[in-house]
């Protein structure tokens, strides 16, 4: 079979399966050409002299990188051009960016992400990747609000994430199934890789922070500790674990093979409400999970029907393999 790539096979499930209109077809290219840039930023590691930390914080209180800086410039600039969205919203930026009057086209659609998740492992050359998620806005909403952009997961159009690792990936869901795209850095397209990925139902993988252990709360502990117990203990199996720090690497490997993923609420996120970002990298990675077949929860409800209060609101989270996340959210 001939190689297609991300737009051909957006065209083909435009003719052939009736969704996606021209615009959205032409909107998700324009992702990809924003994470096509952010690659070679991020592959160009050190030759840049971009590696180290800025003097700033963002808004969650964190040391940002000078890479987590020059991405979300790359994402905003790349994606406003043609007026696809009524405004933005980034892990990066205090508040929504609003489009240049210039720019301003009645945009449908408002733009979140994450220009560079697991920005942390980009000094050590280990995987990082960008989150995306995408909403519609609000009818008759021409400069979009705070307000504007707390809506459920479950109105999500589209979501997605490129994985800059030993190959750049593009792994996207418009409601229509997960798949996932591999970037040809001499043609310089994405070329679909994996159709119509499921996450496997079983695993014996988890990938937990381990050092917080003596934080979690009582039902994470007592799950991780049966895990632990393994041939002889209540699950009957030999558990393997997996922490790379980076969500989307973490992600694409249970895309891949299955697994559970945890970043659980523990006493010293308590005040803060669990680690990851709802609207930045916990609904747009759920919504992949779950069109792949998993599961995706807080451990006491779905992601995505969370109703969001904040942009930056964080939330614990479990997802993965069905029947594991079952099983995990069964100790709550
Ligand atoms: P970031 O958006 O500041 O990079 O933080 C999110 C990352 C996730 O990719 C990853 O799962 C987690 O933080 C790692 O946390 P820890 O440093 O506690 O291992
Ligand atoms: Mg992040």
């Amino acid at each position: 079979m001939e190689k297609q790539t991300l737009s051909q096979f957006l065209l083909d499930e435009q003719r052939l399966r009736g969704i996606h209109d021209d615009e959205f077809v032409l909107l998700l290219n324009d992702i990809a050409t924003a994470c096509k840039s952010i690659s070679r930023a991020v592959c160009k590691g050190a030759l840049n002299g971009v590696m180290g930390s800025l003097e700033c914080e963002n808004i969650q209180g964190e040391t940002q990188k000078q890479l987590d800086v020059i991405t979300n410039d790359i994402f905003i600039e790349v994606n406003q051009v043609a007026g696809y969205y009524a405004g933005m919203a980034s892990e990066e930026m205090d508040a929504p960016y609003e489009i240049p009057v210039n720019l301003r086209k009645s945009g449908k659609y408002l733009l979140l992400f994450d220009p560079l998740d697991g920005s942390s492992n980009v000094n050590v050359n280990i995987s990082v990747g960008t989150i995306f998620s995408i909403l519609r806005c609000p009818e008759g909403v021409e400069n979009p609000k705070v307000k504007d952009y707390l809506q459920s997961g479950i109105t999500q159009v589209c979501s997605g994430y490129a994985l800059y690792g030993s190959s750049t990936m593009l792994v996207i869901t418009a409601g229509f199934g997960v798949n996932g795209f591999t970037l040809d850095n001499d043609v310089g397209e994405f070329y679909l890789t994996h159709l119509n990925m499921r996450v496997p139902e079983d695993t014996h993988e988890f990938a937990i922070n381990m050092s917080n252990q003596k934080s979690w709360e009582a039902p994470v502990k007592n799950y991780i500790e049966d895990c632990l117990k393994g041939t002889d203990g209540p699950r009957g199996k030999q558990f393997n674990m997996r922490w790379v720090a980076s969500m989307v690497a973490e992600v694409h490997r249970i895309l891949i093979r299955g697994g559970i993923f945890m970043y659980p609420v523990d006493s010293k996120l308590k005040d803060k409400g669990g680690k990851l970002r709802l609207m930045y990298e916990a609904n747009p990675m759920s919504f992949i999970i779950e069109q792949a077949g998993g599961l995706s929860s807080s451990g006491r409800q779905r992601i995505v029907n969370i109703k969001p209060s904040g942009l930056h609101q964080r939330v614990p989270v479990i997802m993965g393999s069905k029947n594991e996340v079952e099983m995990m959210c069964s100790y709550y």
